[in-house]
């Protein structure tokens, strides 16, 4: 088990458990989320707390490299990842992130899917195709473009830089940046006043939000270039050195080929 989860009160609880690997969101430990959320819903749950277990330094090290495809597009709509990030947006019912620690790539891009975020201190967010010369994907754009000031997304995505905790209160990534001590408990505070309010009523409104947030029209040609930018990156001999550079624990060096 790298997870574990929790029901009480109607309000569902996951922790990510998998020290050994920095709660790395593996195709083992994403099947087990999905798992316990479907569970949730079934048993009605009125709001999930994703949180990392108590003494991890890093809430997670975001997708597994070592299961990122070489030389074809690696976030495919049927990735683990890609498959999680879209039940925290469907849930019927509000998903807070609650986050001490260090928040990485695609790990960065599940807090930002989640409805509500509560950091404390030691709370950084960094997304890293850059680090890796991977070709990140449409939807996880338009999702940092409509929580996050386009600057700030163009600084973190070229920097591929930890936003600290007073930055990410600063630009919006958090709802609420509170101390480590108050992190669990502020969190609850949340959860409870929002599981006493009306189910249905939380329910359709996040769903209306969804659906209206993600209404991009997007035309055949714009998919068309988007493609095309993306097949550069990802047959490129950069992402291939990236993911090799990470294996053999180096910096990698970035040829633009
Ligand atoms: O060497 P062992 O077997 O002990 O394993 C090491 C690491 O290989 C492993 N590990 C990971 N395995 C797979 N995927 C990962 N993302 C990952 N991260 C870590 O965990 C063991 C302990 O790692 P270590 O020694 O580096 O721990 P640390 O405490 O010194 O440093 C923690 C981190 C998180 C700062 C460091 O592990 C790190 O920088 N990890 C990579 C973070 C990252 O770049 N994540 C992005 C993954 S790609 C992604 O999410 C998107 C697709 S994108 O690229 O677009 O952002």
């Amino acid at each position: 088990m790298f997870i574990r989860a929790s029901l009480t009160e109607a309000i569902g609880t996951l922790t990510l458990d998998q020290p050994a690997k920095r709660n790395a969101l593996s195709k083992a430990l994403v099947e087990e989320l999905l798992a316990a959320l479907a569970d949730f819903e079934k048993n009605e749950a009125r709001v999930v707390v994703i949180r990392a277990a108590a003494d991890a330094k890093v809430w997670s090290a975001g997708h597994d490299i070592s299961e990122l495809p070489e030389a074809r597009d690696p976030l495919l709509y049927s990735d683990p990842l890609e498959r999680l990030l879209r039940a925290v947006k469907t849930f019927p019912a509000p998903v807070i992130a609650m986050v001490h620690g260090s928040v990485w790539g695609g790990a960065t891009d599940l807090v930002l899917s989640c409805d509500l975020i509560v950091g404390d201190e030691t709370s950084s967010f960094a997304i890293t195709p850059a680090n890796l010369g991977l070709a990140y994907n449409t939807v996880g754009l338009l999702q940092f473009m409509r929580r996050l000031p386009l600057n700030v997304v163009k600084e973190m995505f070229f920097t591929a830089s930890p936003v600290r905790a007073e930055d990410a209160e600063k630009w919006g990534i958090l709802n609420h940046l509170v101390p480590a001590a108050d992190l669990e408990g502020v969190t609850h505070e949340l959860a409870r006043r929002i599981a006493g309010e009306a189910p249905l009523v939380v329910a359709a409104v996040k769903e209306q939000l969804r659906v209206l947030a993600e209404a991009d029209p997007i035309t055949p040609e714009i998919f068309e270039r988007i493609q095309d930018l993306r097949r550069r990156v990802y047959e490129s001999e950069d992402y291939r050195e990236g993911i090799r550079a990470f294996h053999e624990k180096r910096k990698p060096v970035f040829r633009g080929c």
